[in-house]
């Protein structure tokens, strides 16, 4: 495993990126999609189904003890790495779309009323709107929405008039999947509290690329995804200040959520539990707690330094260019670079450069209002992790320069 980290030095820890595809070596940019996986990882997970394989918290077996254990530690190396205050304020989801519908559902059911205020923002993810929109339309609540500039920063001076008495919850991303924006989540959180009113933070790109501390930050809910980590797919985490989780309701129901059960009456189970109907993820759990101890041997500020500096370069080449127009240049960013290109279409340069074995992600990202609000279908975005390298980066600007040639040697 990489014990030092300098440039690409932990590559050959991520047996994919050996690969090629269409007979060329893979460049991948698209792990904000999802990232690589390195072998830690997918050796936990191995390693639990050759050896450990057992249901957790209800037998008294040797395996499944030792599965319960394995899975419980993983909690608790969950609640360090973001620095909550207490493991049980950590709810294993699927991901960063389920965290979100369970604060959606549960919060909306315990304190959403008709005309009262959701408050996301310009640049969410469906994943942050659209549970909200159910939510609202449940309760006969309204969305409302702070606005962005063309930069892909969000217009805060709007924030005086947006929280009010109305204002129930604030709803908001960390960093942009699109425009790769850092949103000053802290700032914003200070601001939604002054009222009381508590502010979910959708996290998904933004613990892959950086330090996050929840009690630092202050939030009342922060969502995220493994398979954006280094981890497996299916497994997520909600963390919920405790008081906020007690208050609110259980989400599904079944297994393991419950405390007693009758036909006349049903009482719950404490945290973390009340949150987690049915057969856990224990796999995807043990490989989180793989992926938390990679990303914290390589440094996560080693991380962002190596990361800010890849994007800067990729920027920089591409501005180069004089073909490429950048979406998304707000002044702290990290993770993306998106940008369209005169005359080609984004789907028509995503399947050359696939053909060079490049693979980027075009489209709306699933944020099909920050593409409305620019004026586009479709955008193309180059998304980095730590294995990226700059001689990948300038391999891409080389595919680049193909493209535009095939498709539009004329249009500038
Ligand atoms: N964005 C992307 O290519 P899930 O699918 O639950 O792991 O994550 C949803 C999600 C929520 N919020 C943000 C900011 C996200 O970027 C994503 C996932 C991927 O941009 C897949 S659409």
């Amino acid at each position: 495993m990489t014990q030092i980290f300098t440039d690409n030095n932990c590559r050959s820890d991520f047996p994919v990126l050996s690969r090629q595809v269409h007979g060329k070596p893979l460049i991948y940019f698209d792990s904000a999609a999802t990232t690589q996986k390195p072998h830690v990882v997918i050796e936990r997970e191995k390693q639990y189904y050759e050896q450990e394989n057992a249901n957790i918290h209800r037998a008294a077996h040797f395996l499944a003890n030792e599965a319960t254990a394995f899975y419980e530690d993983g909690r608790k190396r969950v609640a360090e790495f973001i620095n909550a205050r207490h493991p049980h304020e950590i709810i294993f989801t699927r991901g960063t779309t389920e965290s979100i519908n369970l604060i959606a559902f549960s919060f909306a059911e315990r304190f959403l009323k008709k005309n009262d205020e959701v408050v996301i923002s310009a640049m969410e993810h469906h994943a942050n709107i659209v549970p909200w929109q159910m939510a609202c339309e449940r309760k006969k609540a309204h969305l409302k929405v702070i606005p962005m500039n063309k930069r892909g920063e969000l217009q805060l001076e709007t924030l005086p008039e947006l929280l009010n008495q109305k204002t129930k919850i604030v709803a908001i991303t960390h960093v942009s999947n699109v425009l790769g924006t850092v949103n000053p989540v802290k700032e914003i959180i200070e601001k939604a509290h002054l009222r009381n009113i508590p502010v979910l933070v959708d996290g998904a790109q933004a613990v892959p690329h950086q330090k996050v501390d929840v009690q630092e930050m202050d939030c009342d809910f922060y969502c995220f995804s493994g398979h954006k980590m280094y981890a497996p797919m299916g497994i997520g985490v909600l963390y919920g200040k405790e008081q906020w989780l007690n208050e609110i309701p259980p989400y599904q129901g079944g297994g393991e959520m419950i405390k007693k059960v009758s036909f006349a009456k049903t009482t719950y189970n404490e945290l973390p539990y009340k949150f987690e109907a049915g057969t856990p993820n224990v796999p995807g759990v043990l490989g989180l707690h793989a992926a938390i101890n990679y990303m914290e041997n390589i440094g996560l500020d080693n991380i962002a330094k190596y990361e800010k500096n890849l994007c800067e370069y990729a920027e920089k080449q591409l501005l180069a260019l004089g073909f490429v127009k950048l979406i998304g240049t707000a002044q702290h960013k990290t993770g993306v670079v998106s940008f369209v290109m005169d005359g080609v279409h984004p789907y028509d340069a995503g399947t050359i450069l696939d053909h060079l074995g490049v693979a980027v992600r075009t489209g709306h990202h699933c944020a099909e209002p920050v593409a409305d609000f620019f004026g586009l279908t479709s955008i193309i975005r180059a998304s980095f992790a730590f294995y990226n390298t700059k001689e990948e980066i300038d391999a891409f600007v080389d595919a680049l320069k193909k493209v535009k040639n095939m498709l539009s040697p004329n249009v500038s």
